[in-house]
């Protein structure tokens, strides 16, 4: 039996729509140009700026490795615009004005089937070309010449020793290199582990001690270029660089024949340093074992 007094609550009035619904039905289409006008950018800027900032290219290797870079900014471009444009859209339009905390959450999303589908089978072709174009830069990169000058590099704290056993042993604190021939490198370190990088040819091999790594490289274009070292190696690591002087072939052999260049030896190089700090070489290599 109903209790005749009992009042009954009046009816709730339905919730007025979102604001922020009944304004945005379908962001689709803004996102939609948004994300092109963002991928023309982006484009534009993957096209013209990474292969630029990275210099010359003093070989084939890095003539690859700048095509490389400038490749896979093309494919990420647009990937990278859509991500930039819904969280723009998101943040333009649907942010929250007002001291109070918002009322209510956006609409919920549970699954497109159509959208999934579409991501994966676009995500997962990206990742495959790239992966096939990284193996075909890598394969190209690493085919050996014959016949080429052998230069063996030894790092030790903080400098790098070229000699060239060909020549009867000619060492040099600058490396000197003929243009147009492959050479073939033997790096070894006398302390810590180094790490031997041409920067504009491209190339770069951990230097161990008490063991020999192969890198080979062409010079392909006449100049001077860096030479550092890439791998945390003590207290001067930053100063532990030098030069490449890419010559003729005729230049490079009277170079030689001139007996090389000045070489500083272990005990008394010239690496800018104040005096004690060759004190610090366990300094170094604990660094190196912290550093992993
Ligand atoms: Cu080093």
């Amino acid at each position: 039996m109903s209790d005749p007094t009992t009042v009954t609550p009046p009816p709730v009035p339905p919730a007025s729509p979102d604001p922020r619904e009944s304004r945005d039905r379908n962001p689709v289409g803004p996102i939609v140009l948004l994300w092109a006008g963002l991928t023309i950018v982006l484009e534009l800027f993957a096209i013209f700026v990474p292969a630029r900032v990275m210099g010359v290219a003093a070989s084939t290797n890095m003539a690859d490795i700048k095509r490389a870079v400038t490749v896979f900014s093309i494919a990420a471009a647009p990937v990278a615009a859509l991500v930039w444009s819904i969280a723009l859209y998101s943040l333009l339009r649907w942010r929250h004005r007002g001291p109070e905390p918002p009322t209510q959450d956006g609409p919920p999303i549970r699954g497109n089937t159509a959208v999934q589908t579409v991501w994966l089978l676009v995500s997962g072709g990206l990742c495959l070309f790239l992966l096939v174009w990284g193996l075909a830069a890598m394969q190209a990169t690493a085919s050996t010449a014959s016949n080429p000058l052998v230069v063996d590099v030894t790092g030790q704290q903080w400098l790098w020793t070229f000699s060239y056993p060909a020549a009867g042993g000619v060492s040099s604190n600058v490396l000197y290199l003929p243009v147009n021939r492959p050479v073939a490198f033997d790096v070894t370190s006398e302390d810590v582990v180094h790490s031997f990088w041409i920067v504009q040819m491209g190339i770069k091999i951990d230097a161990n001690p008490g063991e020999v790594t192969h890198i080979g490289v062409t010079p392909d274009r006449r100049g001077t270029f860096a030479v550092r070292c890439a791998e945390l190696c003590g207290i001067y690591h930053a100063y532990m660089q030098t030069q490449v002087r890419v010559v003729s072939d005729a230049a490079f052999r009277s170079w030689l024949r001139s007996g090389g260049g000045r070489v500083t030896s272990a005990a008394t190089h010239g690496t800018p340093q104040p005096a004690g700090a060759r004190a610090s070489a366990l300094g170094g290599l604990e660094l190196r074992r912290g550093n992993g």
